[in-house]
């Protein structure tokens, strides 16, 4: 057997009944075969594999707190700190129901790779709770959020482990979280990233992994010789994602016809409406069926009684920005029998194996998140500078750096394909890069 499938089988037996961190492990080592196969006495020896795939440590903590009925409740939170390499710990903290400890290193797993392609020195975690923010009221989002950071406090720091936002978590939850660190810690750090502007946060941040997945997007297509002006773009998801990478598709002159939520997706032939996105979402905080009051042109979908979803929209380029597994093999053919040309993953791993492979072969140019959504993270690591200096960089020198560093991935991830000879395969080149840059920095540090 190869050391790439021995530990793949590894993977499966040690973790058993955590089929999403089995699918992003079988996705990064399937594409780094290669690397692996040239340096294979060396990688053996220093059990690089073994280690890649176990996390540094887990927690994993009861989180208790009072509703507005005086009710206590528990819930459960998480955070992995993966692999700190070639930084601290850095990734988001997912608060949905559907949370557990298979999503948590699938995510933590990926974050290890799409932070070394950001250039930045920042390592892999990730962390949340089955906690559902939806129909809480702002005093039980901040009771629950106290909660969780008295215990997740004690791993944390601006030099150890710096959290932010993910599904569920956004400016809200991250001020109070940042609130009761401060009181814990008595520190002024930069301990979470995705601050507000009044105390620390980045400008560009709220911007950045949507506006990072067009730019890297634009590029990929630029380098195929395709112009995104005048394209037509599904968006799934209405998200901080979803809204940012739609608000830049119009600055680019692409039109994003689609969005989603949870329950539903909407269909505006003359392009989502941005600010009725962000109103419905940000402000109100409301479902999706309430963009037709904005729209009424738009058609809404009830995804449960129609079986149906945003990906069979005739379209030139397909953005998931919602969850894990939200394109399957069904989509992505009702996507090709449409002429898509591009799918480019806001959301992480929002594509499943067998689609992904489907797209490929279809000769889809396929952008993986970990590529595609590293503008989030990566501003995330410039907010850190930024507190480290005690400084704040205008709007324009953010986003210009953010572009730099996703024109960087674009480039880097196809010549490492080309490399390796898989020339447009921008799977395994995002994987083979993210890898080699870790790899030869665990090399360097010895075992550990
Ligand atoms: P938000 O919570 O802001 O939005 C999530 C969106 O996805 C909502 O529209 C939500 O609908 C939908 N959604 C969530 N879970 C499900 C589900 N199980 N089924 C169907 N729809 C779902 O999250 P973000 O926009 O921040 O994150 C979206 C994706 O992007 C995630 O995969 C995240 O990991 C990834 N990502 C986020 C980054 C960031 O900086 N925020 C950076 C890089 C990647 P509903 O409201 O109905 O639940
Ligand atoms: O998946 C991700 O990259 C994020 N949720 C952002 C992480 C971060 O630290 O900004």
């Amino acid at each position: 057997m190869s050391y790439v499938d021995e530990v793949l089988a590894k993977v499966i037996e040690k973790n058993p009944a955590e089929p999403e961190f089995h699918q992003a492990v079988k996705e990064v080592l399937d594409s780094i075969r290669p690397v692996v196969d040239a340096n294979e006495e060396l990688y053996r020896k220093n059990a690089i594999l073994e280690r890649l795939v176990e996390p540094d440590r887990q927690f994993k903590f009861r989180v208790a707190w009072v509703d507005d009925k005086g009710q206590a409740q528990v819930n459960t939170g998480y955070r992995v700190q993966f692999n700190n390499s070639i930084g601290p710990y850095k990734g988001g903290l997912r608060l949905h129901p559907s949370v557990y400890a298979g999503i948590i290193k699938f995510l933590g797993f990926e974050q290890v790779f799409k932070n070394s392609l950001t250039g930045l020195p920042i390592g892999g975690g990730k962390g949340g709770s089955d906690f559902d923010p939806k129909g809480k009221s702002d005093r039980e989002v901040m009771a629950f959020c106290q909660a969780f950071m008295t215990e997740l406090a004690k791993y944390i720091g601006a030099d150890i482990d710096v959290p932010a936002g993910d599904i569920g978590t956004g400016a809200r939850e991250i001020g109070f979280m940042y609130g009761q660190y401060k009181r814990i810690k008595n520190l002024y750090e930069g301990v979470l990233t995705g601050k507000g502007l009044s105390y620390g946060g980045s400008l560009a941040r709220t911007e950045a992994t949507g506006y990072g997945l067009l730019y890297l997007t634009e590029e990929l297509l630029k380098m195929n010789n395709i112009d995104i002006a005048g394209k037509t773009c599904a968006v799934s998801g209405s998200g901080n994602v979803a809204i940012y990478a739609t608000e830049k598709a119009h600055q680019l002159g692409a039109k994003v016809v689609t969005c989603s939520d949870s329950t539903g997706w909407v269909y505006d032939p003359d392009g989502i409406d941005v600010a009725a996105l962000k109103e419905i979402k940000e402000v109100k905080r409301a479902r999706l069926t309430e963009y037709k009051k904005y729209r009424p042109n738009a058609e809404y979908h009830d995804k449960a009684t129609e079986g149906t979803n945003q990906w069979s929209v005739k379209v030139d380029i397909a953005l998931p920005c919602a969850t894990q597994n939200e394109l399957n093999l069904e989509d992505a053919k009702a996507l090709v029998a449409n002429g898509v040309i591009a799918v480019c993953e806001g959301a992480n791993m929002p594509t499943t194996l067998e689609a992904t492979e489907y797209l490929q072969e279809k000769g889809v140019i396929f952008a993986p998140g970990k590529a595609a959504n590293a503008g989030g993270v990566a501003t995330s690591a410039l907010e850190m500078s930024q507190n480290s200096e005690r400084l704040s960089w205008t709007f324009e020198e953010v986003d210009s750096k953010l572009k730099g560093i996703m024109v960087n991935i674009a480039h880097n991830i196809s010549d490492a394909a080309e490399k390796y000879g898989m020339p447009g395969n921008y799977v395994a080149g995002a994987n083979i890069a993210g890898f080699e840059k870790v790899v030869d920095a665990m090399l360097a540090q010895g075992i550990c």
